[in-house]
């Protein structure tokens, strides 16, 4: 089973080469840690990140609610990208006709294409969406985490659903770097990586329907590769200290799941 699989190792497995990147990063750096900067300013995103980022494998972004957003904040989070080697995930959950992705994922003020290393789609509008995306990468090494399931209460995700947006992705092998899903038999190929949301230390949710774990159980219960944490360390005292302690227990879960 995947989750018993060394990250090194999956590497090797990987048929995306955003996510061959993403596991040798987690092996080079030892940290399945995702940081969620929900923060308003590029300052602050950026001063943030200058702290944490040599913690985290991955940064997830939602730039559409940054008020300051602009072409000199892309250059300078890709330098920190590089500086400090974490990979960006813009979570813009694309869910409309592909030939408006297309247009979403190139265009606006954004121009998310030119800059992300992946993004996050929901599977609900149908292939459509995933081959949008594959023509627009322009022979680039892009990256897409499917939105499988989600953290929140109450959501309309079924079991049927899930299954059926495993099975397309895996007509996309070169596009695919994994899925954001909660439980470890979502799917089984070790060349994927599961991106796990929802994860706290100090409480279990917030009052507008998120559902917290801990990283003892995603990571060892379900079956989660790399934890994604928001507020947990963003709402901190000290962002950096929070960073170290959530990458100290989640690689310490993954040194014990693969020890078996
Ligand atoms: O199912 C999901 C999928 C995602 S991508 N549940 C989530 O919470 N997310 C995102 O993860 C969400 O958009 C937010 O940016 C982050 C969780 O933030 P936190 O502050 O609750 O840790």
């Amino acid at each position: 089973d995947r989750a018993s699989i060394s990250f090194e190792k999956r590497a090797e497995l990987a048929t995306n080469q955003v996510a061959k990147q993403l596991f040798e990063i987690i092996a080079l750096k030892k940290t399945n840690l995702c940081i969620s900067v929900d923060l308003t300013s590029t300052a602050k995103i950026l001063d943030l990140l200058e702290k944490v980022g040599e913690h985290v494998c991955l940064v997830k972004t939602h730039v559409d609610i940054i008020e300051d957003f602009n072409s000199d904040f892309v250059i300078q989070i890709k330098q920190l990208s590089k500086r400090l080697n974490f990979l960006i995930l813009e979570d813009r959950k694309y869910a409309d006709i592909g030939n408006t992705v297309s247009l979403q994922y190139l265009n606006g003020l954004y121009k998310i294409g030119e800059w992300a290393d992946c993004v996050t789609v929901h599977s609900l509008p149908g292939e459509g969406i995933l081959k949008a995306l594959n023509g627009s990468t322009n022979g680039v090494s892009r990256g897409v985490f499917l939105l499988a399931e989600m953290s929140s209460e109450g959501n309309l995700i079924t079991p049927d659903y899930t299954k059926a947006t495993v099975e397309m992705a895996a007509k996309y092998p070169d596009l695919i770097t994994g899925f954001v899903c909660q439980n470890k038999d979502t799917f089984k190929d070790p060349g994927l990586i599961q991106l796990t949301p929802g994860v706290q230390l100090e409480t279990s949710g917030d009052s507008l329907g998120q559902i917290y774990n801990t990283p003892e159980k995603v990571i060892l219960d379900k079956g989660a590769d790399i934890a994604v944490v928001g507020r947990g360390i963003v709402a901190a005292k000290s962002p950096e200290t929070q960073a170290v302690v959530y990458k100290n227990a989640l690689w310490k879960c993954y040194q014990k799941r693969i020890s078996g």
